[in-house]
């Protein structure tokens, strides 16, 4: 098989780095044509910046990023420095970047790619809010008949809420957006809170990447370090959820993730549980099926396969 051809669009965000860095590791599964950045867990400058930082260090200068949209479709932003600091990528001491943005919009750069390359050929893989993605698709309707996949971390069922007691962060910063994807009739699949609170960093995980001995592994360990401390504060677990690798997990080796073909609605008119992904799990109404959502996840397969991805950097 040939490597998937895919976009990554992401807010780092340390998890967002774990991510990228594992598309950018596997060349022989994924292909990365471009890494659009949103706004999301810090404002977009920070974004953008903090995606070319993780390009260098895993010395894949040559990647095109573009910045995309700066705010929410019709909401002010909301951020998240609580827990991954005021760059975004707090804990280990990264240099600047040296490599350039692109003068593309990163919504341009995701309707013109999709137009240029053959139909179905190209996945979209989110790990931020879904601005980017909604502004394209509402801008350029016809792009939904290319996409051949969305794959995105958003969302939750039986865990819930992280920013609110109702709702995923993702979600939550742009429903607008997250209703607009999840009715576009592209095929879905969704990394929920529900798969990603069970792949936690825990002390040993952490160790079996700095044992690596590797500079992109040790950077990894130190930015697990340093958002650990408040995940396991906040869920007195032992060890934070790594939310957005699980992504670029599933491009490479689908079969650690197991979920339901489901109905997935975006609550965005409530203020008490605006955000909030209604997930038919049971199977309870007659509304058709949108998403493949998924609920389980062989923790170790996936930190086993992070680490060794990682660790060729
Ligand atoms: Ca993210």
């Amino acid at each position: 098989m040939p490597p998937r051809d895919i976009i990554i669009d992401t807010d780092p965000g340390q998890d967002d780095a774990a991510a990228i860095l594992l598309a950018l590791a596997s060349p022989e599964e994924i292909n990365v044509l471009g890494i659009t950045a949103v706004a999301g867990n810090v404002p977009l400058p920070l974004t953008s910046k903090n995606t070319r930082i993780v390009c260098e260090l895993a010395g894949k200068v040559d990647v095109p990023v573009y910045a995309g949209c700066a705010s929410p479709m019709t909401r002010d932003l909301v951020t998240a420095e609580h827990v991954h600091g005021k760059t975004g990528l707090d804990g280990p001491v990264l240099p600047d970047p040296i490599m350039p943005l692109q003068d593309t919009h990163a919504v341009d750069f995701i309707i013109e790619t999709l137009r240029s390359r053959p139909t179905g050929t190209v996945a979209l893989c989110p790990l931020g809010p879904l601005t980017n993605i909604a502004t394209a698709l509402k801008r350029a309707p016809d792009i939904a008949g290319h996409v051949q996949e969305i794959v995105l971390m958003g969302g939750a069922y039986f865990e819930v809420g992280n920013i609110t007691p109702a709702a995923e962060f993702n979600i939550y910063v742009d429903p607008e957006a997250a209703d607009i994807v999840f009715k576009s009739g592209i095929k879905i699949t969704v990394m929920p809170l529900d798969v990603t609170h069970k792949v936690l960093v825990t002390p040993t995980r952490i160790k079996a990447l700095r044992d690596t001995q590797t500079k992109v592994c040790s950077a990894m360990a130190d930015m697990v370090d340093f958002f650990e401390r408040f995940d396991t504060d906040k869920y007195g677990s032992n060890g934070a959820p790594l939310h957005d690798p699980c992504v670029t997990a599933y491009l490479i080796q689908p079969d650690l993730f197991t979920g339901r073909h489901i109905n997935v609605e975006i609550e965005t008119q409530s203020d008490l549980t605006l955000g909030m992904t209604v997930a038919d799990w049971w199977g309870v109404t007659d509304r058709a099926p949108n998403a493949m959502f998924m609920g389980d996840v062989d923790a170790q397969g996936f930190f086993d396969l992070l680490t060794e991805r990682l660790a060729r950097l």
